[in-house]
């Protein structure tokens, strides 16, 4: 080689070692900000993005479909404080994510949904490119915030902005839109890691008015019977502690919504749970944590709620606009949960009047007259086995391994589960959440598992596992420690139904009789087992979850077991016109 070869050679190295571009810069902020997993789906313009944040280190899991890496990101928010990123090709990659992202909104979960896409000067001339479709204005309305970073320069910017939106204040799901250009634009090395942005305290803590903390302190002192909901916002505030202090302090019966089970043990002296209906009813002053008041408690009024005025509510949220949303709160505490619950407990000092004997003694009766009445429908052992016989024995194994998170979805399935099954740490449930979506059921399921690196328990519905079961592959390829039950009542609340017209197709909510979806898991190497007891599917879920191998059973529940629309059915519009 000559010299004048190789020092052209060299001089070509040290441009490319001083050069980097957007999809370098991507991963480095990505990096930066502690962003070390990526749920996705690979294709134009991101698959390469995709390599390259592989060989740099950072975790990518492929999915089948969009909505399953959305829901992964967006549950992987929750369990973690920090944005869930999900990453999806230009139009129908970037729609199909866009469902999870609006999810992850609605549920205040910080999620970051990046989506390459398609030229700029093309889609707005609307000259027909490739996946064309203006995802910025779509995505704006369905979520907290939407940028569009069009200089790889901005690329730092972005993202920071793209992180604080999505975790401070009430968090939710943040859109960013990189067109394709985007990636391959370079800029100098040095100046471009200049450009990059650590975020420094993401999510600020609120600290909540002193004077507020009082009115609201006054208000539980006189209560007679007094009332504490936590939720799911009460869940992801991480502050444990200072939430079981705050409750056992007071004394205060507590019901947790369906997320916030286990931040509490379900078993705790002075959970409600089970005495739902009657505290709702009967406590003069409740007090909201992280919980709103939105359909899931009924608005805060009508019948649920007892005589029309008889409460005082004292809501505890981080967002203000939050107060007076379904009705009057009189004592609005606005913060972020942990500073709040820290300045209740200096605040209510050490000479805290515990309980009102007279309203617990009331909740504790009516909660153990409740489980007591339950009790020996768990313990039935009919085949085809009925909801209760088969949760009572997952019950057992959620009891025996109170560190595995058990994922929920389905109408029965889902009602009878979160009644049913005890939780004992927080954050362990994860479940359809505010809209009471079908479809989180695998995305949750794998993002739990990357995430936590606990066991995942997913108790389905066979309709709810239909939307996102194409995801057991993935289960099988990333050799995650999910066990999936699914309860197979042949179809949607019962498999009974008859299509009225006696012509060929089946009812609406009706699918094919006695299906085996333990098949579908063996055909990707996963364990199938299909179980017509509560004895085999308790045996069946110990040994999947001793073996930690993907595992799915295909549990037969009785076609006449369910009810329409599970605990819900009240929901449902009836048509005035008789039936003919
Ligand atoms: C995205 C979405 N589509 C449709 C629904 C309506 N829906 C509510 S529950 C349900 C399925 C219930 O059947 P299954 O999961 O089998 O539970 P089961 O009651 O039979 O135990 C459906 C389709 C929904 N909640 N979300
Ligand atoms: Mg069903």
């Amino acid at each position: 080689m000559s010299a004048m070869v190789k020092s052209i050679e060299t001089d070509t190295a040290d441009a490319q070692r001083e050069l980097t571009d957007g999809f370098h810069l991507l991963i480095d902020a990505l990096k930066l900000n502690g962003l070390t997993t990526i749920y996705g789906v690979p294709g134009i313009p991101i698959t390469d993005l995709g390599r390259m944040a592989q060989a740099e280190g950072i975790r990518v899991i492929s999915f089948r479909h969009e909505q399953n890496a959305g829901n992964a990101a967006g549950i992987a928010g929750f369990l973690t404080k920090k944005p869930g990123v999900c990453l999806t090709v230009s139009a129908p990659g970037f729609l199909n994510g866009l469902t999870a992202l609006a999810n992850a909104t609605t549920n205040c979960f910080p999620m970051i949904l990046i989506s390459g896409s398609s030229e700029r000067e093309i889609v707005d001339l609307q000259q027909g490119d490739y996946e064309e479709m203006d995802q910025l204005a779509i995505a704006k309305p369905l979520c907290k915030a939407a940028f569009r970073v069009l200089h790889a320069a901005d690329i730092g910017i972005g993202l920071a902005r793209a992180i604080r939106a999505a975790v401070s204040g009430r968090p939710g799901g943040v859109y960013l839109d990189l067109p394709a250009k985007l990636f391959a634009q370079v800029m100098d090395a040095e100046a471009g890691t200049k450009s990059l942005v650590k975020v420094i305290d993401p999510a600020p803590a609120q600290i909540p008015a002193p004077s507020a903390v009082k009115r609201a302190l006054d208000l539980l002192k006189d209560a007679k019977r007094p009332l504490i909901v936590l939720g799911k916002g009460a869940a992801y505030a991480q502050a444990d502690d200072a939430i079981r202090a705050l409750v056992e302090k007071s004394g205060i019966p507590f019901l947790p919504m369906s997320m916030a089970k286990g931040l509490l043990p379900d078993t705790h002296p002075q959970s409600a749970g089970a005495a739902r209906s009657t505290v709702l009813k009967d406590a003069d002053v409740v007090m909201l944590i992280g919980a709103r008041l939105n359909w899931l408690l009924s608005h805060g009024k009508g019948k649920t709620w007892g005589e029309p005025g008889s409460k005082k509510f004292i809501q505890i949220d981080i967002e203000p606009r939050e107060m007076d949303s379904n009705i009057e709160i009189v004592a609005p505490v606005v913060g972020d949960i942990g500073s709040c619950v820290a300045a209740f407990l200096e605040s209510m000092g050490s000479r805290w009047p515990t309980a009102r004997a007279e309203w617990v003694a009331a909740v504790n009766a009516k909660r153990d007259e409740n489980i007591a009445r339950m009790a020996p429908r768990l313990m039935n052992n009919k085949s085809p086995m009925d909801y209760h016989g088969a949760l009572g024995a997952l019950r057992t194994i959620v009891k025996e391994r109170p560190d595995a998170i058990l994922v929920n979805e389905g109408a029965n399935t889902l009602d009878l589960a979160r009644g049913v099954i005890d939780m004992y740490q927080p954050r362990k449930r994860l479940d359809v959440g505010t809209w009471g979506v079908m479809g989180i059921g695998m995305g949750y399921a794998i993002a739990a598992a990357i995430e936590t690196g606990k066991p995942v328990l997913a108790v389905e519905g066979d309709s709810a596992f239909g939307f996102s079961g194409m995801e057991v592959e993935t289960i099988c390829r990333y050799r995650l420690p999910v066990c999936i039950v699914i309860f197979n009542n042949n179809g949607i609340y019962r498999g009974t139904d008859i299509n009225p017209t006696g012509g060929p197709d089946m009812a609406t909510t009706v699918f094919v009789k006695d299906s085996r979806y333990d098949k579908m898991m063996e055909a990707f190497g996963g364990a199938g087992v299909h179980v017509t007891t509560p004895d085999e599917l308790k045996r069946a879920v110990n040994a999947a979850m001793d073996s930690g191998k993907p595992t799915l059973i295909n549990a037969a529940i009785d076609p006449a077991a369910g009810s329409e629309s599970g605990r819900i059915g009240n929901l449902n519009p009836q048509s005035v016109l008789k039936k003919k």
